[in-house]
């Protein structure tokens, strides 16, 4: 009887100081512009009399949050509004107009106790790409055709550019979203991964 207690006692112990560590963090489902400043701000360890992040929340989730957000930077609103980041996570090339600081992207998530840049929350598999792409600035990646569907029309389109039958109308989007193994060239072996993707699908 004296282990049964004893081992009740433990489990209530461990149980408090789980409650108490996601009591620490700040409800997600209610914050404001202010908080998520503080909240990024802790983040990167700045101390209050440096630039304040300027956010915004994207969506809210059942488990976490999209964070859009960014030190005041020089903007670079005057270079013809071109795309300026570009990075493939996951099926997904994300685009950025601005560089933000100090996380380029600009797009974190919030589980309540910790942050994460959107690279880090798709390696930690506290969601998949596909889960958030509608809420963000994405191409999928293979889209060459960039009607935002990944079919067969692709496949035809990206053999006929390494062919040189024909070239992409609008290289700026459909050259990264060719390039699926990002090694800065569009060939057959893209073509094969387009293949597995559709075959996934
Ligand atoms: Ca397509
Ligand atoms: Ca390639």
């Amino acid at each position: 009887m004296k282990k049964i207690i004893s081992t009740v006692l433990i489990i209530a112990f461990f149980v408090t100081i789980v409650s108490n560590a996601v009591a620490e963090g700040y409800p997600f489902k209610d914050l404001d512009n202010d908080a998520l400043s503080t909240l990024l701000g802790e983040h990167y360890k700045l101390s209050t009399d440096e630039d304040e992040f300027e956010c915004s929340i994207i969506k809210t989730f059942d488990d976490y949050c999209l964070i859009r957000g960014s030190l005041p930077i020089w903007t670079t609103e005057n270079w013809n509004n071109s795309i300026t980041v570009q990075r493939k996570i996951g099926d997904y090339l994300v685009l950025s107009k601005n560089v933000n600081q100090p996380y380029d992207l600009g797009v974190f998530a919030y589980d309540g106790i910790n942050v994460y840049t959107l690279e880090e929350a798709v390696e930690t598999g506290l969601f998949k790409m596909s889960d958030v792409a509608e809420f963000l600035n994405v191409k999928l990646m293979g889209d060459v055709d960039l009607n935002g569907i990944l079919d067969m029309s692709d496949i035809t389109l990206l053999q006929k550019v390494i062919a040189r039958i024909t070239l992409f109308s609008d290289e700026y989007y459909r050259t990264p979203v060719a390039d699926i193994d990002q090694n800065r060239k569009t060939d057959m072996y893209d073509v094969v991964l387009v293949q597995r993707m559709i075959a996934k699908l």
